[in-house]
Parts: C-alpha cells; structure tokens; sequence
C-alpha cells in the first residue's frame, strides 16, 4: 500500500522515466561527495573553483538538454534535476552551471551557424571553455531593451564589428573564455547577439574586473564586462535572430531550470530543519519537532516543495512536447523562487541563534535565495508578464 514520503510527498519521482532517476542518482552523488564538501570554504572565501566546470563536463551535466556537439541530449526533466541537485547545495554552483548551460550554450544552440556551434558547442560541454551571458547593463536590469552598448561597424576592417559598453552582475565573466554579449548595431538600432573571444581581444578591449565582497551567491564568480572598441569578427554574430527573442529565448530555458533548482535549495533547507527540529530539545526535554508551531512550517514548506516539483515537471514535459509558453515558465520561476525565499526564511527561525553560524548552511541558502528570486527577471517583473497576459494591458512603463 501506498506510503507517505515527507521528502517527497505527492510522489514527482513517479513521473520521471528510469533515465531520469538514473541522472538525477548520477547528480546527487556528484554534488553530495564533490560539492557539499566545499561550499563552506567557497562560500567564506568568495572563492569558485573553475575546475567545477570541467568536473561537470565530465559527467555530461553542462548544456545536458542539447543534441549533439558531445551533449548528453536528456529530456528537460532530467536537465532540470541536475539543476535541482546542484543547488540542493548550493545556487552559486548552480548559477555557474546555468549561465554556461542554459545561457551560452542555449544561445549557440538555438541561433549559432553551423561553423558557431561547432568550434564552441563541445568544449563548452566538456568544461574546458567557460561561458558567460552578458544582458544587464549599469543603468538597465529589468528593461535590457534599453541598453546601451553598441556593435559599429569598423571603419576599415570589413567584417568586423567594435562593441563598446559594460555589462554588470554578470555570472562566470571573470573567468570566462566567450561571452555571448548582447548588443546594439549603430546603424539600425536593433539588438544582436556576439560571441567575444577573450583570446581575441586585444588588450584595454575586453576587462572583465570581479565583483567583490557579496552578501549572496558568495560560491559563484560575478563580474563587469567593460567593452571599448572590442573587435569581434561578423562571424561571431548570431546572423539571423534580432531583438529580445535572442537573449528571452536563452531566459526561457535558464528560468525553467531555477523552477527546478530554488526546490532543490527548499528541499535542504526543509531537511536540515527536520533533523535539527528533532535532536534539539527544549522545555522539559521535548524535541522542538515535537511543538505545532515549528510543525506548521515545516508542513507549509513541504507542502510548497512538493507542489513546485510537480509544476516544474509539468511544464518541462511540455516544453518537450513544443507546447510551453514564457508565460507558465515566469509563473513557475516567480512563484518557486517565492515560495523557497518564504519559506527558507521561515524555516531559519527553528534553528534560532545557531542559524547565525554557517555550520548550519541555513543562512547561506536564505542569502543566496533572494538573489534567485531577482535575476532572471526578478518576481514583480514576472508577476507583470502575468498579468500583461491575463489583461492585455502591459504594465512596464
Ligand atoms: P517585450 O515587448 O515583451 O518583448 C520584446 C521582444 O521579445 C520577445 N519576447 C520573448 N521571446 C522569447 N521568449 C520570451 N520569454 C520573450 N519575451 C519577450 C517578444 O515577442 C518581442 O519580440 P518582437 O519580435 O516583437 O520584438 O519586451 P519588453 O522590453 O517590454 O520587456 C519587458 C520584460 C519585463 C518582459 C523583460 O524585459 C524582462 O523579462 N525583464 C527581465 C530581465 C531579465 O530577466 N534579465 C536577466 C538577465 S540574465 C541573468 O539574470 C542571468 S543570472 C543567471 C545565473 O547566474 O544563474
Ligand atoms: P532593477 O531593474 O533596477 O529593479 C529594481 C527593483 O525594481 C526590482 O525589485 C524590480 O522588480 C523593480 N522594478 C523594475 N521595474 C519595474 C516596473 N516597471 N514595475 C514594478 N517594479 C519594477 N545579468 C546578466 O545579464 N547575466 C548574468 O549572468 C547575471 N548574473 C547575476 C548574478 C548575480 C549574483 C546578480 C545579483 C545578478 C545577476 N544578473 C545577471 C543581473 C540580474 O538579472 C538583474 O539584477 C535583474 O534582472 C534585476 O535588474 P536590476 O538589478 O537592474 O534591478
């Protein structure tokens, strides 16, 4: 007879295929004996190790949904609990992953040559090439519609654009070899995608300087792209795709996957809490797992847990069928990244001051969360992307 599992309470594992469990095995293993072993180091010292990409790509867990160019070519609920198991760790190792996956390769995939997909696909797969997604600009985050860096034509070098402008808060640039930078064409306006190869760029073209001293997402490297008169050969331009579709449609796929990965992150939270809950003892030597107060929230967080998954798995399959739209992947993105913020949040209370030390990890994922909640269009953007499609009335400016 059917048995109720509080770590997975309306059964999701019964809707992946023996494949996916296999991958999601794979994954958990990797990121439990690889991973967790570092976060605290990282973490305390700001410090990503590169070599994570490549241990990844080893293991074919880089741009795993893509066919093809050395990809593991999973379906996207398989990519999606990678996702998951990275950030049941940590969301910086899983934003390190995401923007080389889902962003870089993603962009190549979808709107790369031939030749593009070719010279960058594998070794971004196999972590020997580190990629980076330059969108936000200083003066624009949610509006990258407004940006303001430039790709003109050289004066005298046919065949070659100069791109000046900076980019911030972008994820992996410090260490990157290629960033798929996002940009204007002087002349007509319109936005363009360009792979920048930082062995090509002469010197002063292309910096890349680190952010520093974060209070979140201390485990991911963050940087600049300063930009002036970088030379970048027109056959590193995506050549068919203008506008925002270029850099939403590499969106899509990275925000489905946070849908998958802030569960995973709500899932440790939830776990650590149990097991504190249980072996700490309180008024008259009663576990406080034992009280109806710190019951209630760990129900409201399981509950919110086991419903994300089953959302996330619902709209993977039918991304794979062809039938998703951008708007359920901002209804997921929106409201699991929501609802693991809250209840993380929550959920820190019942370790009460041990929840100051690091120890615990519950602080970490509570910090690291409301970063989630904000990039990749942060929640009220994607509440008005609901309600333009709810209403017909767009609500941005
Ligand atoms: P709008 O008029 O809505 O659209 C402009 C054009 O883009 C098309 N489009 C999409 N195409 C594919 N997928 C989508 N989701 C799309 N959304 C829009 C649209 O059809 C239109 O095409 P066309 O041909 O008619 O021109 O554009 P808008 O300027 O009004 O946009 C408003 C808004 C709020 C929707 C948008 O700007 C937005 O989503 N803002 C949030 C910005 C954001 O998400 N930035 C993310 C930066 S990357 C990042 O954070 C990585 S962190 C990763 C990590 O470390 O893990
Ligand atoms: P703003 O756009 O200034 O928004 C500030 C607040 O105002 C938000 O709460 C927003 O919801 C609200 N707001 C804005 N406009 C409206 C409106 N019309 N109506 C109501 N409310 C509104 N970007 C990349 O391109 N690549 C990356 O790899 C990348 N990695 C990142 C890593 C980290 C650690 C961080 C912190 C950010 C990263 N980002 C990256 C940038 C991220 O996508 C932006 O921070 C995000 O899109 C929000 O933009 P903003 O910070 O400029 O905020």
């Amino acid at each position: 007879s059917a048995v109720f599992n509080w770590e997975d309470p309306l059964a999701a594992e019964e809707l992946y295929t023996a494949e996916e469990l296999a991958i999601q095995d794979t994954a958990r293993q990797y990121c439990q004996d690889r991973l967790m072993p570092r976060i605290l180091e990282a973490y305390r010292n700001e410090d990503y190790d590169r070599k994570i990409l490549e241990e990844m790509g080893e293991l074919g867990l880089l741009g795993a949904s893509i066919e093809g160019y050395e990809c593991a070519g999973v379906s996207t609920v398989a990519s999606g609990l990678i996702t998951k198991e990275v950030e049941r760790v940590d969301s910086g190792y899983r934003s390190g992953m995401s923007v080389q996956s889902s962003l870089a390769m993603t962009g190549i995939y979808e709107f790369g040559t031939e030749e593009q997909k070719q010279r960058f696909l594998p070794g971004l797969a196999k972590g020997k090439l580190a990629g980076c997604f330059g969108l936000t600009e200083p003066n624009h985050g949610s509006d990258p519609g407004s940006m303001e860096t430039v790709a003109r034509e050289h004066p005298t070098q046919k065949g070659t654009y100069l791109l000046t402008g900076s980019k911030t808060w972008i994820t992996n640039s410090p260490i990157a070899d290629l960033a798929l930078v996002w940009a204007k064409l002087e002349t007509t306006g319109k936005i363009k995608g360009f792979i920048v190869e930082r062995s090509r760029c002469p010197p002063g073209t292309f910096e890349t300087p680190a952010i520093k001293n974060k209070s979140a997402l201390r485990a991911s490297i963050t940087g600049m792209i300063h930009m002036d008169d970088c030379p970048v050969p027109a056959e590193n331009m995506f050549p068919d795709v203008e506008g925002l579709t270029g850099p939403f449609t590499c969106l899509n796929s990275a925000r489905l996957g946070i849908a998958f990965g802030s569960m995973g992150a709500l899932e440790d939270c939830l776990a650590r809490t149990r097991e504190y809950s249980l072996e700490r003892k309180q008024f008259k030597g009663n576990p406080l797992a034992k009280y109806q107060l710190v019951q209630k929230k760990l129900a409201d967080a399981a509950t919110d847990a086991a419903y994300g998954m089953l959302a996330a798995v619902q709209v993977a399959r039918l991304k794979d069928a062809g039938k998703a739209t951008p708007e359920m992947i901002s209804m997921i993105k929106r409201q699991n990244c929501d609802r693991a913020l809250a209840n993380s949040r929550i959920l820190q209370e019942v370790f009460g001051g041990n929840a100051a030390s690091d120890e615990y990890h519950i602080g970490r994922h509570v910090a690291n969360l409301f970063v989630v909640q904000t990039y990749e269009g942060q929640s009220d953007i994607h509440a008005l992307i609901l309600g333009r499609a709810i209403t017909g009335k767009q609500a941005f400016v």
